[in-house]
């Protein structure tokens, strides 16, 4: 779909994309921290606040593959032997599992263990673009930035998990890097609800300072 699509109730005002200039980026929406078991419970958090938005992500990226738009899958994922693990994320605070840990789901966030893996619901399809990052951000030490300007992408719309850390942090890094971005906000989700409703207005106050949000009812629209 190669057209200008405006969305008129975005916040803080009107967003404009092209869809075949942008990508819906799902971030993190791995067993890890949507799971019993995982890396998210084992640093007490109740995992059923993020499970309540798959089914909207879903219906997201459902719409987003029927016009064969451009998808980016991240996952928060450390090589086997934690090279790419600072001391410093891994041995701070005392959560009942740390990771590399082995626990029910395999070794925590290391990539390949089931943990790391996305969940069934929301699995790439081929063709997608998948990227293990071992930070918070999704440009930090991965081909993010590469893959997208290869595409020739300029905007990306923003759903997974958590909104407050590794969502937040990618709009963060993608729009000083010049990426015109939307949070879709029933397409994220964080262990607190406060948090995510601050990240929502941090990101859109003073005139969008790092982007722009709406449901993604709204975008589902404009694409269909
Ligand atoms: C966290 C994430 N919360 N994907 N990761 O550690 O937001």
């Amino acid at each position: 779909m190669n057209t200008l699509l405006t969305l008129a109730t975005a916040q803080p005002f009107p967003y404009t994309f092209n869809p075949a200039h942008t990508a819906l980026v799902v971030i993190d929406m791995q067993r890890d921290f949507i799971e019993p078991g995982g890396f998210g419970a084992s640093l007490g958090n109740d995992v059923t606040r993020l499970q309540a938005i798959v089914p909207a992500v879903r219906r997201m990226l459902d719409a987003w593959r029927a016009i064969e738009a451009v998808v980016l899958h991240t996952r928060e994922a450390h090589r086997p032997d934690l090279s790419d693990c600072p001391p410093a994320k891994r041995l701070r605070g005392q959560p009942s599992l740390r990771i590399g840990d082995v626990g029910p789901m395999g070794r925590v966030l290391i990539a390949g263990e089931p943990g790391a893996e996305i969940i069934p619901e929301l699995a790439p399809l081929p063709g997608e673009l998948v990227v293990d990052k071992p930070g918070k951000g999704m440009f930090y030490a991965t081909p993010v930035d590469a893959l997208l300007k290869e595409r020739g992408i300029t905007h990306l719309l923003f759903m997974g998990v958590t909104t407050e850390v590794c969502v937040q942090t990618s709009m963060r890094e993608a729009n000083d890097r010049g990426y015109e971005c939307l949070l879709i906000e029933d397409g994220s989700a964080s262990y607190f609800p406060e948090f995510k409703a601050a990240a929502l207005a941090m990101l859109t106050a003073q005139g969008a300072i790092v982007g722009w949000a709406a449901p993604s009812s709204a975008v589902i629209e404009a694409i269909t």
